[in-house]
């Protein structure tokens, strides 16, 4: 038990990390120094006469430009790109039966949590639509300690041991000699890698599918990737697998899109979170768990401890127990995005490791990386990083200490009684599983993680047809970014273990002759098909989502009131986007204001779009090449179109009229807006993309 001196002597952490320190003067509004000394004047420097020499005495200059030149910490040097926001996680379900964590035990408890999203290859100015896996990290505040859930939202890795973390981010990243491509895997260096890693391959399927291209942080799932052990009072071991399921479903935008939202908004994610949030619209995610024992770690196909493999949902559901929310934007995006510290080894009583070798790499990177960034070992008295729970040790000092215990007494044990500070609590205290280990000290990886291939298979032929072509699409455009034929040889027969059809497609999009399919460790699997592995096969929804509506001078006024009336009753927002950024009068005189003008607003910023014109505005439209990509892109990206005859102009000179098909629909009346609403909850009108390819 801490004693009250040290109890009192830290600050109870505020959290949001936005605050700052107001001085006196600060309130009044009269600028200041660092120092809190009033400025008389922040427009010109100290000189010797108006055009003379600039004087050194002049702090005011020096502390401002000293403190600007300093402004910057290191980049991370993975998932550099990133965005956070704060809220909470309630648990829903006790899991007091298998773990002491203080956070599963109470139904309806709530935890504060901070959550940062993230690319991975890209730098932090990279645009968000990158083909990348995303980060997807959450810091939990418990009553007994952080819990840094540090995931993805891709349920496995590349590779199987840390040691090869460095190889596989060198190749990624910028080649060291030219520093480009960036945010890129689409070139020699990172294909180079892969075809020599095939234990990467089953990843490559996600990262070549859609899962790479999410439409939102909002509608994406999240993994905690290894297989994690829970404790509970008991000191019993279960192995557990955590899962993030979107509350609105999943969904991506295709690649044609993606490339385009990177010119169009490259802050599309982090706006997206961002308006979600200010709107009330608070992102939301079930927390889900694969619990399981030894018995059926032993009986699996593949090792429990091997990162690039996932348990199929048929063989071990997953049980929801609780609700991440996020409910509050960060004050200070560099107090708490840019400075927040996430680090695997961070667990809670009740939460341990399991031996997973990339798990056990991962502890020693996390804390390491932290103080380079962050400059010091102080990083946890930072409020985003600091529990919100006491802490009470004898860790001291170092640079920009902000919590410094008083009294005299620095080290246990000690004989000073109450005046003695804090002290072991074993019964309390974080358990370590008394796992039994008896082995030969080797540099050696386990015949249990030699199948490369089956998962990969199970994943590919999971997917359904739309998915399978983009995946196909996907493997032929990032070859063909290769100089070296080499290598998309190499790739290629690796394809041939996965899926004869998929390798021969590929091949075929490259124009490439068949090579021998890669020499295989283990034959490949031929498991069951795992529908949630597929983006397309859960249920969809337009809660949540946009619709576009692109409007001119006299159109319909009464349509456009019921088309924002239906988006509404879907819980879905809009934006108008006109030929004027003042806005456009609509039929009735009344003045509609525009989000956008035109070419601000292209159709891939939207879900689906609906275009109200009236005849003389869809004649003008027509002229207008932003609004032709409008409707032409909105048209290839499989996206439901609601148009109003004036409209048909447009459609005409974007090359679509004489395809409409059903995902093309006219409306002229309320009940038109209303249905065409619905419509837009399928998403995307995917037969579209298919039949462009059979008729190809
Ligand atoms: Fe990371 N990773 N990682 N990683 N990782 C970092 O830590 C590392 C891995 C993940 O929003 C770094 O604070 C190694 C898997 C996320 O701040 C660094 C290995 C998974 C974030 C690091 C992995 C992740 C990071 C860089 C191989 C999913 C962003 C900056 C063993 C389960 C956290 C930092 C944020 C960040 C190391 C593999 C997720 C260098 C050595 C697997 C979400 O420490």
């Amino acid at each position: 038990m801490a004693s009250a001196q040290f109890e009192n002597s830290y600050s109870e952490p505020q959290g949001n990390g936005g605050e700052t320190h107001q001085t006196a003067t600060q309130q009044t509004g009269v600028l200041t120094t660092q120092q809190g000394v009033p400025v008389a004047d922040d427009q010109n420097t100290l000189r010797i006469g108006a055009r003379g020499p600039a004087l050194l005495e002049d702090f005011h200059f020096r502390e401002k430009i000293f403190h600007f030149d300093h402004e910057r910490i290191p980049e991370r040097v993975v998932h550099a790109r990133g965005y956070g926001a704060n809220g909470f996680f309630e648990l829903t379900k006790s899991l007091s039966k298998v773990t002491r964590a203080d956070l599963f035990q109470r139904e309806g408890d709530r935890t504060p949590a901070f959550v940062r999203f993230s690319t991975v290859a890209g730098s932090k100015g990279s645009p968000d639509l990158a083909r990348d896996v995303r980060g997807f990290a959450v810091k939990l505040y418990t009553n007994e300690g952080n819990w840094d859930l540090v995931g993805n939202n891709i349920p496995v890795f590349f590779i199987q041991d840390a040691i090869k973390f460095p190889d596989i981010i060198h190749a990624v990243k910028p080649a060291p000699d030219r520093d480009f491509p960036q945010a890129q895997s689409a070139h020699d260096n990172f294909w180079d890698f892969i075809s020599l890693t095939p234990e990467s391959l089953h990843m490559i399927m996600w990262v070549m599918s859609d899962r790479a291209l999410p439409r939102s942080f909002r509608f994406m799932e999240g993994f905690g990737v290894h297989t994690f052990r829970l404790i509970n009072a008991k000191g019993e071991s279960t192995f557990v697998k955590f899962h993030w399921k979107p509350k609105l479903g999943l969904q991506s935008v295709m690649w044609n899109e993606a490339v385009k939202i990177n010119g169009a908004d490259p802050d599309f994610h982090r706006r997206d979170l961002w308006d979600a949030i200010k709107g009330e619209n608070f992102p939301e995610w079930e927390l889900g768990v694969q619990l399981f024992d030894q018995k059926f770690a032993d009986s699996f196909e593949f090792d429990v401890l091997d990162a690039t493999k996932l348990i199929p949902e048929e063989q071990v559901p997953v049980e929801p127990v609780g609700r991440l929310v996020l409910d509050r934007t960060v004050d200070n995006f560099f107090a708490e995005t840019e400075q927040v510290a996430f680090c695997t080894q961070n667990v809670v009583p009740g939460i341990d490791f399991s031996d997973d070798p990339l798990l056990q790499g991962r502890n020693f990177s996390y804390l390491d990386t932290q103080l380079k960034r962050l400059g010091g070992p102080n990083f946890t008295h930072i409020p985003v990083n600091a529990p919100r729970c006491p802490m009470t040790h004898f860790q001291q000092d170092g640079h920009m200490a902000m919590k410094n215990p008083k009294g005299r007494v620095n080290y246990e044990p000690n004989s000073w009684g109450a005046m003695g500070g804090p002290r072991e609590a074993p019964d309390k205290g974080f358990p370590t599983f008394a796992a039994e280990v008896s082995e030969t000290k080797v540099r050696l990886r386990p015949e249990s993680f030699a199948d490369h291939y089956s998962q990969a298979r199970l994943f590919f032929l999971s997917q359904t047809p739309v998915e399978q072509k983009h995946i196909r699409d996907a493997l032929v455009f990032e070859l063909s970014k290769c100089e070296r034929p080499d290598i998309r040889a190499r790739v290629v027969s690796h394809l041939l273990n996965i899926d004869d059809s998929l390798a021969a497609r590929v091949a075929e999009g490259l124009r490439l002759d068949l090579p021998e399919p890669a020499k295989a460790a283990r034959p490949t699997l031929r498991l069951p098909a795992s529908d949630p592995l597929s983006i397309l096969k859960h249920p969809t929804s337009f809660e949540g989502r946009k619709l576009g509506i692109l409007v001119t001078d006299d159109a319909n006024a009464e349509l456009i009131r019921s088309l924002i009336a239906a988006v509404g009753k879907a819980g879905a927002v809009y934006e108008v986007i006109a030929p004027h950024i003042g806005g456009a009068i609509l039929s009735d005189g009344s003045t509609l204001p525009a989000a956008q003008k035109i070419g601000g607003g292209p159709s891939v910023l939207y879900d689906a779009v609906a275009i109200v014109a009236s005849d003389a505005g869809g004649h003008e439209l027509a002229k207008d090449a932003a609004a032709r990509d409008f409707a032409s892109d909105a048209f290839a990206h499989c996206k439901f179109i609601g148009y109003a005859d004036g409209a048909l102009p447009l459609l005409q000179k974007a090359g679509i009229a004489e395809s409409l098909d059903e995902g093309c629909v006219s409306i002229s009346t309320d009940a038109d807006a209303a249905a065409f609403v619905e419509t837009c909850a399928k998403l995307r009108h995917w037969v579209r993309e298919l039949a462009v390819e059979l008729d190809a």
